[in-house]
């Protein structure tokens, strides 16, 4: 029988209360489907955003990213799995990890050999770059992710303003955010008029080429069909958290973009794998 000493501990970042409502880590909501895809015993622990670095430190992880100058950028998404005595600390790698060891649990295969052809092509640095993580045999995943990423990453700035840091730990995240960003001000991330315009248009126009690979299967809504996978995951951890990020009308344009392949694909992995453990 399983005891809770069994249980996996999923290790998130807390938001404004209820957290619940607020969490939008993409990350670890790429994890989050995973689990619930898998359907393996798990329970969130929350994480204030300033304390990351120290319980990643105390759990002997090593920092999976870096910041522009080199530095550690210490992150969740983590995992710690009794069972087999792992602890993972990287949302791709915890999707590996997750289908080796369960193979057969939940929904089945997260991972099944697909073509996902969707490159985005940056042209600009990003202020904090992305870590670049692999495993034989999903290298068409890994490159997916990185391009999902990147895309979203790309447009953030749309997102940043509305973030709901948790008012106790607020200030010192904000703080560190501007400090990322090479600001002073935090209203000098807020991004309006035709600068807005201009950066929503170039968000929709990134996102269409990646719902080419949605429409390919117009049975829906994932990209193989009735099927879900982790490419879904990954592009379902930024919608959640466009959907909680970006104001409510721009949000609501997203979900029309592209025949509303995005609105369908969160709303379907909200009700199916979105459950809080
Ligand atoms: N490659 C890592 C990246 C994780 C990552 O960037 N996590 C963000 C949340 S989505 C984080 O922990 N940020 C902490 C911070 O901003 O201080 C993964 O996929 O797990």
């Amino acid at each position: 029988m399983e005891s809770d000493f069994d249980r996996i501990t999923f290790y998130d970042i807390s938001m404004r209360p209820p957290t619940e409502v607020h969490c939008c880590s993409p990350n670890p909501w790429k994890t989050r489907y995973a689990l619930n895809f898998k359907d393996v015993s798990y329970s969130t622990s929350w994480v204030p955003l300033p304390s990351i670095s120290k319980v990643r430190r105390g759990l002997d992880l090593p920092a999976t990213r870096k910041f522009a100058d080199g530095s550690d950028f210490y992150t969740l998404p983590i995992i710690s799995d009794p069972s087999t005595n792992s602890i993972v600390g990287d949302s791709f790698d915890i999707a590996v990890y997750l289908q080796q060891t369960y193979p057969n649990s939940g929904a089945g295969n997260l991972l099944p050999p697909q073509k996902l052809d969707y490159t985005f092509s940056q042209n600009q640095a990003l202020a904090v770059p992305l870590s670049n993580r692999t495993a034989a045999g999903f290298e068409e995943y890994a490159q997916f992710n990185i391009n999902v990423d990147a895309a979203f990453t790309t447009h953030v700035l749309l997102m940043v303003q509305n973030l709901p840091f948790d008012p106790a730990t607020a200030e010192q995240s904000k703080t560190e955010s501007l400090r990322r960003a090479g600001l002073t001000n935090w209203a000098d991330l807020d991004i309006h008029g035709a600068a807005r315009e201009q950066l929503l248009n170039s968000f929709q126009d990134a996102l269409a080429e990646l719902a080419k690979l949605y429409e390919k299967d117009p049975s829906g809504p994932f990209v193989l069909g009735t099927q879900p996978s982790y490419a879904d995951c990954i592009v379902g951890g930024w919608l959640r958290m466009s959907s909680v990020c970006l104001p409510a009308s721009e949000w609501e344009q997203l979900r029309g973009w592209h025949d509303g392949v995005f609105g369908r694909l969160h709303d379907t992995l909200q009700e199916e794998f979105g459950q809080m453990n």
